[in-house]
């Protein structure tokens, strides 16, 4: 298994849960200097969305659809990044431009009608295949490490591989730097494509370690993106694996704080189970409540408002006795046409937030 981790990374281990966190006084209200007209509410506006895999690519799809994609800038997790026969491999990343560019797999990952032939004659020699790469899906990551190779940054090889596929807003890694999530579970501390992949997500959760943590900085143009921007969207994703890593970056916290944007949180959960991934079992493992009102505590401090399925409705009353303002809406993106629909309803409820603010 040599090749599927991390472990080159030389820093040493260093619990995340021990650094102060600065936590600045909420600016709540500051949305009255926004321009309040209904349709200048949103044009020209910038977007910046923090973003994890399938959740957010759906949500960013359904986005460039009813706005400028060249106003919209999304920073993307880099956690679930994994050298994989020396290849760096962007699930995330991957992700995100595949479902923009119309050609994701069936799991919402990986490229559509993919073959394996690669995986075959690997196995073949006696390597194991539990995660999977496509032959097509290949050539993504033979374009990255050529970038890599010849000096290029992360950020770089993410501009050629979109840029490649007609992507016409922009995407960045949220750092350049190996910045590695482990899950410590009760089978030991595994990297994320271990516990996710290989062990299914099913062993417990303990908590997340980012060991690199010190070392990393935000890639260039992040804190740039979260600072000055219009709507600041944290996309259905899993808060502790795709946002969390994001946010524990040095200085990226601060700057969503001190951001003059509208921060709108998208709940991942919908009638108390994730559309996606591991996120309920997480959010059970560290004594959350598994339910939309669960993740809006987390994102509490965060945002100014946050966005949660119809379904859970019988929520308003606990959500109403939080600090922000909480709305529903239809958010299910079920193909790729309720992608645009979810997306017109979510701007249909921060438009009137607006209004309600002034
Ligand atoms: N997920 C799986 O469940 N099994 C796989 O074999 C697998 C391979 C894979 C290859 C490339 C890629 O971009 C994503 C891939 N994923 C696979 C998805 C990925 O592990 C997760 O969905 C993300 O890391 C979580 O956001």
């Amino acid at each position: 298994m040599p090749n599927l981790n991390y472990s080159l990374i030389p820093q040493p281990y260093k619990d995340p849960a021990s650094p102060a966190r600065v936590v600045q006084p909420s600016m709540r209200g500051k949305m009255l200097s926004m321009n309040l007209n209904t349709a200048d509410s949103w044009k020209n506006k910038k977007i910046t969305v923090l973003a994890g895999g399938v959740g957010a690519a759906r949500f960013l799809y359904g986005l460039q659809n009813i706005h400028p994609p060249d106003l919209i800038t999304t920073v993307c997790n880099v956690g679930d990044d994994l050298l994989w026969n020396g290849l760096h491999i962007c699930p995330d990343i991957d992700t995100l431009i595949y479902t923009l560019a119309e050609v994701e797999g069936d799991f919402g990952w990986g490229i559509q009608n993919d073959s394996q032939h690669t995986l075959d004659e690997l196995e073949a020699l006696g390597e194991e295949r539990w995660f999977q790469i496509g032959n097509r899906d290949l050539a993504t990551h033979l374009i990255r490490n050529r970038v890599l190779q010849t000096g290029g940054t992360l950020a770089d090889a993410t501009q050629v591989i979109a840029d490649a596929r007609n992507i016409k807003s922009r995407i960045i890694p949220a750092t350049d730097d190996p910045h590695p999530t482990f899950v410590v579970t009760n089978e030991g501390r595994l990297s994320f494509q271990q516990y996710f992949v290989e062990r299914r997500g099913e062993p417990q959760v303990y908590k997340f370690e980012f060991p690199n943590l010190e070392n990393v900085r935000p890639a260039p143009g992040v804190i740039d993106a979260i600072r000055n921007t219009d709507y600041l969207f944290i996309a259905p994703s899993n808060p502790f694996v795709s946002i969390d890593p994001i946010i524990q970056i040095p200085t990226v916290r601060d700057s969503i704080l001190e951001s003059r944007a509208l921060r709108v949180g998208v709940s991942p959960i919908v009638g108390g189970k994730a559309i996606k991934g591991p996120a309920g079992t997480m959010l059970e493992s560290l004594g959350h409540e598994v339910s939309a009102y669960g993740v809006a505590r987390i994102y509490e401090e965060l945002v100014d408002l946050f966005i949660y399925d119809e379904i859970d409705s019988n929520l308003t009353t606990k959500m109403e006795s939080l600090s922000i303002n909480t709305q529903y809406c239809d958010t299910m993106m079920v193909n790729r046409k309720a992608r645009t629909t979810v997306a017109s309803n979510i701007k249909q409820l921060i438009t009137s937030h607006i209004n309600e603010s002034a």
